[in-house]
């Protein structure tokens, strides 16, 4: 709802409590708390390699995260603050990766891996990696290293998650055991500028969004058997590294795919049965195309979970059109807000077309005029201010001082050009930084975007000034 006299936006979703900040907690310990107040049975399927239909239970998970953790900690020596970079395509290997070095406070530092070398070489400059953890298609890529690179597809790492260490020494985490304000994850963004940055995230930023993520599940009610995801969106990305996160908090199956294309995803929803996709836009775009799903039993999917760009209404609507028993959920968020910040829940609030649906709980906005500084009531467009604890601590090194511009008294500006309207929905009309100028009037690419994409023969389009 919209205070006028703060003229803020507060969430109209139920609240939700964090653990207390000074809690010497790390993400992990959160999510795995979260996970055994779960009613699904430990039998339940983690992970599914869709390549090969290779299937994890949650069982065989958690002692493969605490193997893995065991080793890496105690034979590895890598410890609080030294920092990893994962370089993996999709693969089940890495969210027990992910969680193991994040439970020992090591920071998560995941990037593209079609990345070239010299990228790479500046992701090493920018966060100063001990160790990374790549694949034998990726790993020829990388710098050398302090403690080398670790395949994750060799027999070795499968048996650093196998071997039984003796675990029942519990001998516990000791200096490593991080609080909630270390930074747990460094990920890459292009941001606003152009060149790239890394976005540090806190353990207390992963908690907040691990929570938000959860109160949207609850609120969508409880499901006769667990959800079955596929991610499409790779896991160095806030989408899927927060996902992979999150699906274990929930004890979500994930269905792995390390390579995407239209029909192996497709085949993936038939064969696993999967309930839930985790995309961006243009899949939805190749999705709707006349010729591009029949083939396909989809009849297990419920919803879709579209984020991290615009959807043009025409999509939308074929897509309705063509799947109507499928939810269409979008969100909208942003490496710098740890991910989620708004979206479309239920299928009441999915008859608001075109919205990014509403604010998280946890979360407060504002919309500002670009020019006054102004703070705008709904239905005004204006810059998109949001503030709460999943607010990123800074980008590394930031010599520029990128972060004093971009945070202010907490609130951190989107440069996302959005309203809301009058029932607290948000619609985002652009990056205020695309704006095209064309006879001094103001054109938004994706607006243009969309109207290209809604022709039949245009598979997809990218307009620049
Ligand atoms: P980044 N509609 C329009 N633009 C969007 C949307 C959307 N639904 N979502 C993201 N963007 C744009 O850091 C917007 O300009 O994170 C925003 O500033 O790669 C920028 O993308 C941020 O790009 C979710 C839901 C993650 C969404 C995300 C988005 C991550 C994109 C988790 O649950």
């Amino acid at each position: 709802g919209f205070n006028p006299a703060t003229k803020t936006f507060h969430s109209l979703r139920p609240p939700i409590h964090l653990p207390q900040e000074d809690a010497p907690i790390s993400v992990v310990d959160y999510v795995l708390s979260i996970r055994s107040a779960s009613r699904w049975p430990d039998s339940t399927a983690a992970l599914i390699d869709s390549a090969t239909g290779q299937r994890i239970p949650y069982s065989d998970l958690l002692k493969r995260h605490k193997s893995l953790s065991y080793y890496l900690q105690h034979v590895l020596k890598l410890s609080r603050h030294d920092v990893a970079l994962v370089i993996c395509p999709n693969c089940v290997q890495v969210p027990i990766l992910y969680l193991s070095l994040l439970s020992i406070g090591v920071v998560v530092s995941p990037g593209n891996p079609v990345s070239t070398g010299s990228e790479f070489a500046r992701l090493v400059e920018l966060s100063g990696p001990t160790i990374a953890f790549a694949t034998s298609s990726t790993a020829y890529k990388l710098p050398k290293l302090r403690l080398g690179t670790i395949l994750v597809d060799s027999p070795e790492f499968e048996s650093m998650m196998t071997h039984t260490f003796d675990l029942d020494l519990n001998l516990g985490l000791g200096p490593t055991q991080p609080s909630q304000s270390d930074v747990a994850a460094i990920l890459y963004s292009s941001g606003t500028t152009g060149r790239i940055k890394g976005v540090m995230l806190t353990h207390r930023n992963l908690i907040g969004v691990v929570a938000l993520c959860r109160s949207s599940a609850v609120a969508a009610g409880e499901r006769a058997s667990p959800a079955v995801l596929l991610y499409t969106v790779p896991l160095f990305h806030v989408f899927g590294f927060i996902y992979s996160l999150k699906s274990v908090a929930l004890m979500e199956t994930v269905v792995m795919m390390p390579r995407f294309g239209l029909d192996g995803m497709l085949k993936a929803v038939e064969e696993f049965g999967v309930t839930d996709v985790a995309m961006a836009p243009p899949v939805v775009v190749a999705m709707v195309k006349p010729g591009s799903s029949e083939r396909y039993d989809l009849s297990s999917l419920k919803s879709l979970v579209v984020g991290a760009a615009p959807l043009g209404k025409d999509v939308i609507a074929a897509f309705k059109a063509k799947f109507p028993a499928v939810e269409l959920a979008q969100g909208y968020g942003l490496t710098e807000l740890t991910g989620p910040v708004s979206r479309v829940l239920g299928p009441k609030e999915s008859k608001k077309w075109g919205s990014v649906g509403r604010l998280y709980g946890l979360l407060e906005a504002r919309i500002v005029d670009p020019e006054t500084q102004e703070f705008l009531p709904p239905g005004k467009q204006g810059e998109l201010w949001v503030k709460g604890p999943t607010t990123f601590k800074g980008y590394v090194g930031d010599p520029e001082g990128t972060i004093d511009n971009m945070v202010i008294n907490e609130w951190l500006r989107t440069g996302d050009l959005c309203y809301f309207d009058d029932q607290g929905f948000l619609y985002v009309l652009d990056r205020l930084k695309e704006l095209i100028k064309y006879n001094g009037y103001q054109v938004a690419p994706a607006e243009l975007e969309q109207l290209l994409q809604s022709h039949p023969c245009v598979a997809d389009a990218a307009v620049i000034p």
